[in-house]
């Protein structure tokens, strides 16, 4: 399969995807990210391609047009391509902080996979806890690693609710692991995060980096 990207626009490229995915053509998707990863760049292809068809897929589903189980197909498949996307890191950094990846209560698992291949091509060695992991297992988790700063992604609005009982029980505990967040409930509300008792949040995978600057320089 051929593609020029020159013509035809990024809009036309993300149902091209969706098409494929709801086709579970795990071959031509492979190849059709392999062809655009000549002319886009990792998080064009993340943020324009994959991130819009997977949200037209979420409508699609709403609207009882396509069943839970095509839904899930591309969630997971999406899951696997995107680790393809993420160069090999080229230096290891040193004094970087101990950080944990978490799905809060959420089995919505994309996001957080894109961050693991985003900080370890970027240098670091983030800690993936298991999708779905409770309030209790990470703060256990949480200890036990030593973990300086915890991401936490949901996509439901009762999961992103459940942080506040976590950042409750850190306080509690007095443990100073610093808490980012994000996914769909904290891009709808903006000032969720702090409702939810988190450090910061961002609305992309690609923020990382300067979400760890950034609570680094506060703390
Ligand atoms: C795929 C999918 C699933 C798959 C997930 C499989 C998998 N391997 O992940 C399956 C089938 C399991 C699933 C199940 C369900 N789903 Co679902 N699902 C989706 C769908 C279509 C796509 C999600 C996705 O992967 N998006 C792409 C990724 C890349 O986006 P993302 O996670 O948001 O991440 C981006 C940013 O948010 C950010 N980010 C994310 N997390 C974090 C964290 C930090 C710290 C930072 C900095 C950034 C960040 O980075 C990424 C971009 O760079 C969405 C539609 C949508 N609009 O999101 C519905 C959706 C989220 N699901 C929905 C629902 C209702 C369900 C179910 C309840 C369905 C059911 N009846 O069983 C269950 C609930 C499961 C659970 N308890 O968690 C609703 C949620 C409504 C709501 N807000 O309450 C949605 C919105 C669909 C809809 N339109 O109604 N789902």
């Amino acid at each position: 399969m051929i593609i020029h990207i020159t013509e035809l626009n990024l809009n036309d490229l993300s149902e091209r995807y969706q098409k494929l995915l709801l086709k579970l053509d795990r071959i031509k998707l492979k190849q059709f990210l392999i062809n655009l990863r000549k002319d886009l760049s990792t998080e064009q292809i993340i943020n324009n391609i994959i991130f819009p068809a997977l949200e037209k897929i979420g409508k699609l589903w709403e609207e009882e047009n396509l069943a839970l189980s095509q839904v899930y197909m591309s969630g997971h498949i999406s899951e696997e391509l995107v680790i393809d996307l993420f160069p090999e890191p080229k230096d290891q950094f040193k004094d970087v902080p101990n950080v944990g990846l978490a799905v809060l209560e959420d089995y919505h698992a994309l996001g957080i996979q894109i961050i693991a291949s985003f900080l370890k091509s970027s240098g670091l060695d983030p800690i993936l806890y298991t999708t779905g992991i409770t309030v209790d297992e990470l703060i256990n988790n949480l200890i036990q690693d030593n973990i300086d700063i915890i991401f936490v992604s949901t996509l439901m609005y009762r999961s992103a609710l459940k942080i506040k009982t976590f950042t409750n029980a850190l306080k509690e505990k007095g443990i100073k692991t610093k808490v980012i967040v994000g996914g769909a409930p904290f891009r709808f509300d903006k000032s969720l995060y702090k409702k939810v008792g988190a450090d910061a949040y961002g609305n992309n995978a690609f923020d990382s980096i300067k979400l760890i600057k950034k609570v680094k320089e506060e703390s």
